[in-house]
């Protein structure tokens, strides 16, 4: 599995923007057998907060397409060893089905600080821009909203969509802001989506060969357009996630205001006059 980890600047890309295009993931006849079970037999929930390896058994298409070496590499990157079964759904959008205002976020119900829950949306068949592929706004993970409450939000920049051929995979953090889009084409289009939670603290489970690239500093400080004068706010909470993942807890960047918000007056011991 090791040579399928993630590298450190696909983590900082993870840790910016809250989301990894993958493409070429599950072979294709592997996607048509997953399509199958998706459409047939797997509508719903299974046993939520199961061991993730206990939760689709060898020999059926779902379970095989997880264990592929190059999925389990990117899932142990991110979430680290034994993750837990969350939830699934094989989301479908009908042939000709349209979707109004439809921005969330799936997951507002989350205290944890230094954590957080993947989720893989796996496109089985070809899904062309008129198929109307699950849309994210990167970098919104760290904007924790009341799920519905963003559904006015339109057209926001930065916004990107999947367009892509069968057997693709986008992981991204549960809280991305993210919904469907609109089925212009004949062919119910079905996208898989399943959640895990770590077992463990999420630290260095990726490749930390190029841990000191000095393109990480970049990656961390992408603007994907709808930050605006609040980009130092993200950049922060990048580098708060970044000094977890890569357990560096003196990493600081920008203008160190890391450095100024930890700065604890009380701590000096100095009595309150
Ligand atoms: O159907 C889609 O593309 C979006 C589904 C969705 O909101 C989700 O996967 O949480
Ligand atoms: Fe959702």
């Amino acid at each position: 599995m090791n040579e399928h980890l993630i590298s450190s600047k696909q983590m900082a890309q993870f840790v910016a923007s809250g989301y990894l295009r993958l493409d070429e993931m599950v072979p294709k006849e592997l996607c048509d057998a997953c399509l199958v079970e998706m459409r047939d037999h797997h509508f719903g929930y299974l046993n939520v907060g199961a061991s993730f390896e206990d939760t689709w058994p060898k020999g059926t298409a779902l379970g095989d397409a997880f264990r592929l070496p190059q999925v389990q590499g990117f899932i142990h990157s991110l979430v680290g060893p034994d993750p837990l079964y969350d939830h699934h759904a094989a989301h479908l959008v009908k042939g000709g089905q349209t979707r109004g205002p439809d921005m969330h976020q799936d997951s507002v119900i989350d205290f944890r600080e230094n954590y957080f829950d993947i989720q893989l949306s796996f496109f089985p068949v070809d899904t062309p821009d008129e198929m109307g592929g699950t849309f994210l706004v990167p970098g919104t993970q760290y904007r924790s909203v009341r799920t519905g409450e963003i559904h006015i939000y339109q057209h926001m920049r930065g916004k990107i969509w999947a367009t892509c051929p069968a057997g693709t995979i986008f992981v991204w953090n549960t809280g991305v802001w993210h919904g469907a889009r609109s089925n212009h084409t004949e062919q119910d289009r079905y996208m898989y989506k399943l959640r895990l939670n770590p077992t463990r603290p999420q630290v260095r489970n990726f490749d930390t060969a190029d841990l000191e690239d000095p393109e990480i500093r970049q990656i961390l400080n992408t603007n994907h357009g709808w930050e605006g004068n609040e980009h130092r706010y993200e950049l922060m909470r990048r580098v708060q996630m970044w000094r977890f993942v890569s357990g560096q807890p003196d990493y600081d960047q920008g203008e160190r205001f890391m450095r100024r918000i930890e700065y604890r007056p009380q701590a000096a011991g100095v009595a309150a006059g």
